[in-house]
């Protein structure tokens, strides 16, 4: 058992501490023991210390902090700290913490129209659009939002981490390659769909049960961003790390909705100014990590056979056998999710023809 399952497994009763000491004041995120005292919020993170969700925490404690004169103090549970993330999830609709990272990876059996993020061969290729439609663009916030108000979240903002990239035992070079493999995926259902479509055995297991599971050999691969892959060290247990740009990894900060309405608006403007500001600022943070980090691997594992890009036949061919999940995404989503994908993939077309154009 490694430190963060060991944490994790006391996440309950620390959680059950935490919300104690919240009780004492109301659990009320605005009220202070003494009106001396900074306002308290709190920030779940799905990382770990030095991730780019941490990094992202840091710069909103930072702003925050700055911004409000001090008046508000933040303060931020890294993954390991308070539970799986699908535990964040409740914390936030308890309003035991007010903030986090919840990723459509995991938050997907909530609300199942975020799955759409997950889809293989959906986004495009190219960083800088896919940063456009996810980051920048009003409407598609506003429809996630809608969908995330109906689970009395407020969503703040939905970003990249970097294209997810598998880790294997073996080879991946084709969609034949996957046949039996035991592939952990997060826990959102249409990432088992994904994996079946190419003939592999997924297994959904919660982040920290990865590297274990790797070296038990209880799975053969799974896939995350490089940053994460060199933080959780994923590679060590594994000898094939495989660039298929399938996918990016997608995550989104998200608020308790009815804390934020009970706000004052100066106080919601702080929210949305700042979130707005760090827009830019993740966007490069992660970029940075993911080169960083994959020279850091090459280092540290120079045996690791990496496969930066699959042949275009074989993407041609993986992409094919991924066209059917989105009809399992349908079924599973309804005439809604019909429409959100069709909304997302001419936003994503739209962008594609503007740069063409330029
Ligand atoms: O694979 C996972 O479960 C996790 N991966 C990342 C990069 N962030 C959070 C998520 O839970």
């Amino acid at each position: 058992m490694n430190l963060i399952q060991k944490t994790i497994r006391s996440a309950s009763v620390l959680s059950l501490i935490l919300c104690g000491a919240l009780l004492c004041t109301s659990c009320g995120a605005e009220v202070t023991a003494s009106t001396d005292q900074p306002t308290q919020w709190r920030f779940a993170i799905e990382e770990t210390i030095g991730s780019v969700q941490h990094q992202y925490a840091m710069k909103f404690k930072e702003l925050i902090e700055e911004r409000s004169n001090g008046e508000i103090e933040v303060t931020i549970y890294p993954y390991g700290t308070l539970g799986t993330s699908d535990q964040i999830t409740e914390l936030v609709d308890m309003e035991v913490v007010q903030f986090a990272m919840a990723s459509p990876g995991h938050l997907g059996k909530l609300i199942p129209e975020v799955q759409v993020f997950l889809l293989h061969f959906l986004f495009s290729d190219d960083d800088e659009i896919n940063n456009q439609v996810l980051n920048k663009d009003p409407r598609l916030q506003k429809t996630f939002d809608e969908l995330y108000a109906r689970k009395r979240l407020k969503l703040l903002s939905i970003f990249s981490e970097g294209w997810q990239v598998w880790t294997m035992k073996e080879p991946v070079h084709q969609p034949e390659d996957f046949s039996g493999v035991k592939m952990r995926v997060m826990t959102s259902p249409l990432l088992i769909a994904a994996y079946k479509a190419y003939g592999a055995s997924p297994t959904p297991l919660p982040y920290s049960e990865v590297y274990s599971g790797l070296q038990l050999n209880m799975i053969d691969g799974q896939e995350n961003p490089v940053f994460a892959i060199q933080e959780m060290n994923f590679y060590e247990v594994t000898d094939w790390m495989i660039f298929a740009r399938h996918a990016p990894f997608i995550t989104t900060a998200v608020t308790n909705r009815d804390f934020f309405d009970s706000l004052p608006p100066e106080r919601q403007q702080l929210v949305t100014g700042v979130v707005a500001d760090l827009n830019d600022y993740i966007l490069k943070v992660q970029k940075e990590f993911n080169q960083e980090r994959l020279e850091l691997i090459r280092k540290n594992k120079p045996k690791l056979k990496i496969i930066t890009e699959l042949t275009p036949d074989a993407r041609e061919a993986f992409r094919k056998a991924s066209q059917p999940v989105r009809d399992k995404f349908i079924k599973m989503t309804g005439e809604d999710g019909r429409e959100l994908l069709k909304e997302l993939q001419q936003t994503i077309q739209e962008y594609e023809d503007q740069k063409q154009q330029n």
